[in-house]
């Protein structure tokens, strides 16, 4: 432990850095291939980028019986223009993003997936539900990737506790950056609503009703090809910063204007004079659904003009803000995702855009390519409703996702304490015996597939495993297991766990020192200091709980977050609660794309008899 405790040299992002690093990345690219042949058609109106609109159909899900959906997917690549300039985009089907799966709690899965890629092997993996080991889709652990011209058969049988927004995305290589992704929802089964035309969230819960269902897959965009973008993060040249996208896509389309191009880096760019717009109609309340789908950069929402209700982080129930009504939302972090009620604007000859702030906080380095701020109409019906010029006058309520706590409902089920507690320690470090290469660890360990022998882990005896993994056995299932994770870094991270949601219990963010937590150790942890940032320490309600006595109990479990991506802040650590029940080995990895291949990633074990997803009763009913 002290070997991981001691501070590293950092390389800061003084000025003079900063352009230095800019004149490095702007010279070192290499310009993307000219324009090959099969580039579509662009047609300045064309319907997909003028009306990209994802709308959920829940009325045909939440009254029927669970089914088995049968569906066929091609994976292919093409050149598409998604804000405008060429790239090689991963497509199901053809469509980028995948095509949205809706189903219900139940419902069984049964997707073929052929890769007609000519090159890269896949493997595709269902965040935040909770599977069968075997149907994850991580390759190296659950699966070997599906190499071009092979196919695999997902057959996942959705329990009867899990509903929410989820998503889809390639969990092998990169092709996540080149577009490999999806939305999946999964609608919880209600009764006939009462009132025509509305959808009950929850029986008696008139205020949280809605009219219309809409899905916002939200993410970071790269020009060059996701290789490219990898090759340039593990350059040492590039002294580890990670590459700062260039624009933002929501559900595969984006605004870019042309002569934003850095000169060094070429595009082949066509002016894409659209605006895009959402929303059928000004009037409806509707529930939107939003994932981050980026690779780096987490985001803020806000729509000044309306009044925004959050319902869910990570497919749970949030417990509902009493303060005033707010108006933005976030920061979601690559793989969150957050569910919301937007009512109306009240006063409708507005016409009130949707604002997407990409949080800059991890980028390192300017790129003059990137518009970070872009809003975005929200009525198609209306184009000739006038903007608003006193924006800049109306008040923003910002809600911070990352601290509000689960429901008390959900928050009942955790236990006082946990039956094991295990500490990690997690770094980005650039080693000498690595030619400075910026490499992701946990303890001394970066994460690699497996590969000698060549067998996915789930069906390989522990003694078998190769060097590169590090583990965490849970013993026999199940087990209610205390995480506690170090990040020493200078940065945070969004960490996501397969196969199990956790409850947060802390979160901790240090100004000075590592601000690390070892419970075998440390009498007070640091969260409970009082130089503390945590959620903890900021929570106005600690009903329920006995904080008096710090030292028997450390976490107001009142406050603590059902999720299955916690936001790491730098220097800090997050403490995570779960009940290991699905057997297999599970990821617990950086979402961020750029991290977790190059190895910030370890492995949850745990052990019962794989067919236990019967036995899956951890998460409370949602
Ligand atoms: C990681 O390192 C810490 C400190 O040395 C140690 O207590 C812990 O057991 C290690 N975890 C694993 C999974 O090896
Ligand atoms: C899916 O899994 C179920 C349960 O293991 C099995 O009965 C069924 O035959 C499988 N279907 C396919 C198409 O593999
Ligand atoms: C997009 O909106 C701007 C102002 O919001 C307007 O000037 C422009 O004409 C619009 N473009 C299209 C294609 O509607
Ligand atoms: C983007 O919005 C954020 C607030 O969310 C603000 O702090 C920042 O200055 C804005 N950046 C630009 C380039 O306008
Ligand atoms: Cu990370």
């Amino acid at each position: 432990m002290s070997k991981v405790q001691r501070p590293w040299p950092l390389v800061g992002c003084s000025l003079v850095a900063c352009i230095l690093i800019a004149l490095v990345y702007l010279l070192q690219l290499t310009p993307i291939p000219p324009g090959p042949l099969d580039v579509p058609e662009h047609h300045p109106n064309d319907e997909r980028v003028t009306r990209p609109r994802i709308e959920l159909h829940p009325e045909d899900h939440i009254y029927r019986t669970p089914v088995t959906q049968h569906l066929s997917w091609r994976v292919t690549s093409e050149y598409r223009r998604p804000d405008g300039v060429l790239k090689r985009v991963c497509l199901v089907n053809g469509l980028f993003p995948g095509p949205t799966i809706e189903a219900r709690s139940g419902d069984t899965l049964i997707i073929t997936v052929a890769n007609d890629l000519p090159e890269d092997s896949i493997a595709l993996h269902w965040h935040g539900l909770s599977v069968a080991n075997d149907m994850d889709g991580a390759a190296g652990v659950s699966q070997s990737p599906i190499a071009p011209g092979k196919q695999f058969v997902y057959n996942m049988t959705i329990t009867p506790d899990q509903s929410g927004t989820f998503w889809y995305h390639a969990h092998s290589g990169v092709s996540r950056a080149d577009g490999l992704y999806g939305g999946l929802i999964v609608h919880a089964p209600a009764s006939k609503a009462t009132v025509r035309g509305l959808y009950p969230r929850a029986l008696g819960e008139e205020t949280s009703s809605y009219e219309k269902e809409l899905l916002f897959l939200i993410g970071d965009w790269y020009h060059r090809s996701a290789k490219d973008v990898l090759d340039w993060y593990t350059d040492p040249g590039n002294f580890g910063n990670e590459p700062v996208p260039d624009s933002l896509l929501i559900h595969g389309v984006g605004r870019f204007a042309c002569e934003m191009a850095v000169a060094a880096r070429p595009v082949d760019c066509v002016a894409q004079s659209t605006n895009i717009s959402f929303g059928p109609d000004p009037r409806r309340k509707l529930r939107i659904r939003v994932v981050n789908t980026g690779a780096l950069a987490g985001f803020d929402l806000q729509f000044i003009h309306h009044r925004v209700d959050l319902l869910q982080v990570d497919s749970v129930d949030v417990k509902r803000p009493t303060d005033q009504p707010i108006n933005s939302l976030g920061t979601l972090y690559p793989g969150q995702r957050m569910d919301f009620i937007l009512w109306p604007t009240q006063d409708t000859g507005h016409h009130s855009p949707m604002a997407v702030h990409l949080n800059q906080e991890c980028f390192k380095y300017a790129n003059p390519a990137l518009t970070p701020n872009q809003s975005f109409s929200l009525h198609s019906k209306s184009p000739s409703m006038p903007t608003v010029a006193t924006e800049s006058t109306v008040k923003i309520h910002h809600l911070d996702i990352q601290e509000v706590p689960s429901a008390p409902s959900i928050i009942q089920a955790i236990p006082p304490t946990a039956q094991q507690t295990h500490v990690v320690y997690t770094k980005i470090q650039k080693m000498a015996r690595h030619s400075n290469k910026p490499f992701g660890y946990f303890n001394q360990t970066t994460w690699r597939p497996q590969q000698d022998p060549p067998v996915p882990l789930t069906y390989l005896p522990r003694s078998k495993w190769d060097k590169n993994q590090l583990a965490i056995s849970t013993g026999s299932t199940p087990t209610w297991i205390d995480l506690v994770i170090n990040n020493l870094d200078e940065g945070s991270h969004p960490f996501h766990l397969h196969g199990h949601s956790f409850y947060i219990l802390a979160t901790h963010q240090s100004e000075y020192g590592w601000g690390s937590y070892n419970p075998f150790v440390d009498k007070v942890p640091p969260h409970l200091s009082s130089d503390s940032t945590s959620i903890l320490q900021d929570g106005a309600d600690s009903a329920g709980s006995n904080i008096d006595d710090p030292l028997t109990v450390p976490y107001d479990l009142s406050r603590a977050a059902l999720r299955d991506t916690v936001q790491i802040p730098s220097r800090g650590y997050a403490v995570l609660r779960f009940r290991a029940d699905n057997p297999g080995v599970w990821l617990l990895h950086c979402h961020i794309l750029w991290h977790s291949v190059t190895g910030m990633a370890m492995l949850i074990d745990v052990q019962g008899n794989p067919a236990g997803l019967i036995a899956h009763n951890a998460s409370p009913s949602r």
